[in-house]
């Protein structure tokens, strides 16, 4: 079993020491950890400070490319390097990297293809009660999305099976964490937590300017990717919204006309019918998006197959050759006969 570590570094020079001291030189069931730095255009000595504690794996990225991206590219070369489990942790000493043991424990046994720590957020001293409260309630908007049941959706701590990684491909540039969450819920994968407790604080958020930030980010990509797995709830929720909302103002024609009021009440009809389009219209996107969330599937499936090959786990020579019916085989023969 071998256990790929990766941090991904935006200028983290000074705390970065702190972290891989901290991460376990052995675990119980691993037999190889490699640490992988994942350098997303540092400016300061990130790198050479890694360099001096050991680590020997590094993605380097020549410009800043954000969290998304480096994420993905740290994935890509962790299964290049043979990883059968990844976690990845942060470059700020949030998380407790001894926990790490824990974390991988569920994965070996092979109850969970997820792992995410759970920061038990109303113990964090940092955050303050609205923060908590919003923490809270967009675990639950990504549990009813994904179908899970996940105390800390924004968790960063968190180790992946080889297996998970194979089937995940995170397109948001910035909210992974929302979006691996949603997507493995949908391919039905165990996902599973983890109680810790997170580290001193030791600076600024870096991704997020301000709750604000936060909570729109989030949202778009929550959004996004509930679009992307269930297309029909969202739209079918337009159409019936709008449906309802077009028959109101025909209903008041029918009262107005059958009563005794004056004038032909024509804009009812008008307000009415433009509703009754945008309810149609709704229907309409909602079956062309779940004519490509089908495509989408067909994709994945390839792309899973692809990344099979790629981090060898399948061996193109022991695929079985396909079998060619005999008379398909024996059409060129007759073909160049004829000529
Ligand atoms: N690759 C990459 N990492 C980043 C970027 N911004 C922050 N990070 C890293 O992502 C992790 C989390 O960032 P942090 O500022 O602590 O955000 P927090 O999750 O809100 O606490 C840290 O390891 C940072 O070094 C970025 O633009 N690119
Ligand atoms: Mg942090």
């Amino acid at each position: 079993m071998r256990l790929v570590v990766q941090v991904p570094c935006l200028n983290e020079e000074d705390t970065l020491p702190a972290v891989l001291e901290t991460i376990p030189k052995q675990i119980p069931g691993i037999d190889e950890i490699i640490v992988l730095i994942i350098d997303d255009g540092s400016s300061d000595r990130t790198v050479e400070v890694a360099e001096a504690h050991g680590v020997r794996h590094f993605v380097r990225h020549a410009r800043n490319r954000g969290l998304g991206r480096s994420f993905h590219d740290g994935v890509q070369r962790a299964l290049e390097l043979g990883a059968d489990i990844v976690v990845n942790t942060d470059g700020d000493n949030q998380y407790p990297q001894d926990r790490i043991a824990d974390l991988v424990q569920p994965i070996l046994a092979g109850t969970a293809d997820i792992v995410i720590a759970d920061r038990q957020v109303h113990l964090v001293e940092h955050f303050s009660g609205p923060k908590v409260m919003l923490q809270k309630f967009g675990s639950k908007i990504v549990n009813k999305a994904a179908g899970t049941d996940l105390p800390d959706a924004a968790s960063g701590f968190r180790a992946y099976s080889r297996d998970s990684l194979m089937l995940l491909n995170t397109i948001t540039r910035f909210s992974y964490c929302m979006e691996t969450i949603i997507q493995a819920g949908n391919k039905k994968l165990a996902i599973t937590s983890v109680p810790i407790r997170t580290n001193p604080k030791t600076r600024e958020s870096r991704l997020f300017k301000s709750t604000y930030q936060h909570v729109l980010k989030s949202a778009g990509a929550i959004i996004r990717a509930y679009i992307m797995y269930k297309p029909y709830v969202i739209f079918s929720a337009f159409a019936v919204l709008f449906g309802v909302l077009g028959l109101v103002p025909f209903v008041r024609y029918a009262v107005l006309q059958l009563g005794d009021n004056v004038g032909s009440h024509l804009q009812s009809l008008l307000v009415g019918a433009v509703l009754l389009v945008m309810s149609f219209l709704s229907v309409i996107i909602g079956i062309v998006g779940d004519l490509l969330r089908t495509n989408r599937s067909l994709i994945e499936d390839t792309l899973e197959h692809t990344k099979k090959m790629r981090f060898g786990l399948i061996n193109p020579a022991d695929v079985a050759p396909v079998e060619v019916p005999e008379q398909q085989a024996a059409t060129p023969t007759r073909r160049r006969k004829a000529s």
